[in-house]
């Protein structure tokens, strides 16, 4: 039997690389507390995004938590179901009611013509999500939150790397959430960044990661602790050399999928966006009636031959019964759960060899009967 091929495969640097970028912690034993290497990778991940404000985090879902926590807000806050249960958890765990949009067919992010609907006085908060990396309607959104003075939060977690007309995707919204999880475009092993408009957030973020410390007698918030260590930084300083590389590898990864498996009827390929510059984070198809097999048919033919592609996002967050049990009103989306019974995101990675690409679209087309 061939190799199992995954959904993912961490991107690591050369061994030795890791190791000159670690060694100095051996001489200082400082590992962790916001030391040398976190201070180095928060200023290089600005650089690189282009922003003014930004903070490291452990992971993505602390840093999205946190941020919530930090904006003070109280009430509903309008997302979308077909994301990671991260971006729901979030809320909820905020002590905020999700409030559920339905998403675009093309794109799957936030259907903006249906928002402006479901804002009500308790709104607090608007929280797309740049799924699989590609970007919401953000003029759109902006307008509308303008328009209710609202601040719009981003789940960025997948969009890392991504550019719309030129301005990094830390740059839309009051806040941009990265994660930058083992499995992503751009890996600290485990981690995440928040990017934000008010400078002022920048000194709650930190005391709120450090248990609300301000100082060695003094504790002003209610924390936690989701501190970024400095072998997760290292690590970050590391990939970050060489995510251009890594971003190209995966389009031709992206590339071969869709001369592979284009014009398959009751197929849908991911497309590009208009006007924006892609990381290839996830090839998503959607599995339609008219291919002749269902999702899990594919899903099923692939597993047998020891290819693991994932069914990102299956079920929508809003159909778990302990996110049902939490909301006030059930929410209508019929576009995310009709998205979800028929979305398989198949493997995508710098390292996945064109040979084995072709092999994966071959079993995808045979799976129909
Ligand atoms: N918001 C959104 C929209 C998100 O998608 C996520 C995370 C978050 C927020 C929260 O960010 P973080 O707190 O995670 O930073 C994975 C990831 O754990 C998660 O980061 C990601 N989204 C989600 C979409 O996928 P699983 O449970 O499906 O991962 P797992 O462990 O099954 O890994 C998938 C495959 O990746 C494995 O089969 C093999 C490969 N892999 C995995 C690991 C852990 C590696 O190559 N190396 C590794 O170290 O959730």
């Amino acid at each position: 039997m061939e190799q199992p091929i995954y959904v993912a495969r961490s991107s690591m640097p050369p061994l030795e690389e890791y190791v000159e970028e670690i060694r100095p912690l051996w001489d200082t034993h400082m590992l962790t507390n916001m030391g040398a290497k976190h201070q180095a990778l928060e200023a290089a991940l600005a650089q690189y995004l282009e922003v003014e404000n930004l903070s490291l985090f452990v992971n993505g879902h602390l840093a999205l938590e946190m941020v919530l926590q930090a904006m003070q807000l109280k009430g509903e806050v309008i997302t979308t179901p077909f994301t990671f249960i991260s971006t729901t958890h979030a809320i909820l765990r905020n002590g905020l009611t999700p409030v559920f949009c339905d998403i675009r067919e093309d794109d799957f992010t936030i259907d903006a013509s249906k928002l402006e609907s479901l804002i009500t006085e308790s709104t607090a908060a608007i929280l797309p999500v740049h799924v699989y990396g590609n970007l919401c309607e953000i003029e759109r959104i902006e307008a509308i939150a303008k328009k209710h003075h609202l601040p719009v939060i981003y789940d960025a977690a997948h969009a890392f790397g991504v550019r719309y007309r030129d301005q990094g995707a830390g740059s839309f919204g009051d806040v941009s959430m990265f994660s930058f999880h083992a499995t992503k475009v751009f890996n600290t092993i485990e981690g995440g960044a928040v990017c934000f408009r008010d400078a002022a957030l920048k000194e709650r973020l930190h005391q709120l990661k450090n248990f609300g410390i301000q100082g060695p007698e003094e504790v002003v918030a209610v924390g936690g602790n989701a501190k970024m260590n400095e072998f997760q930084a290292a690590m970050g300083l590391c990939n970050l050399r060489h995510l251009d590389a890594e971003i190209e590898r995966r389009r031709a990864v992206f590339k071969r999928y869709c001369s592979a498996l284009e014009n398959v009827p009751g197929l849908r390929l991911p497309h590009l966006q208009k006007d924006t510059q892609p990381n290839y984070a996830y090839y998503p198809i959607l599995v339609q009636d008219a291919f002749g097999a269902s999702r899990d048919e594919v899903f099923d033919a692939l597993a047998k031959n020891n290819i693991h592609a994932r069914k990102y996002f299956y079920p929508p967050t809003n159909e778990h019964p302990c996110v049902q049990e939490r909301l006030t009103a059930p929410a209508a989306t019929p576009v995310a759960a009709g998205i979800s019974r028929q979305v398989l995101t198949l493997p995508i990675y710098a390292d996945l060899p064109l040979a084995e690409v072709d092999r994966i679209a071959a079993t995808v087309r045979s799976a129909r009967v």
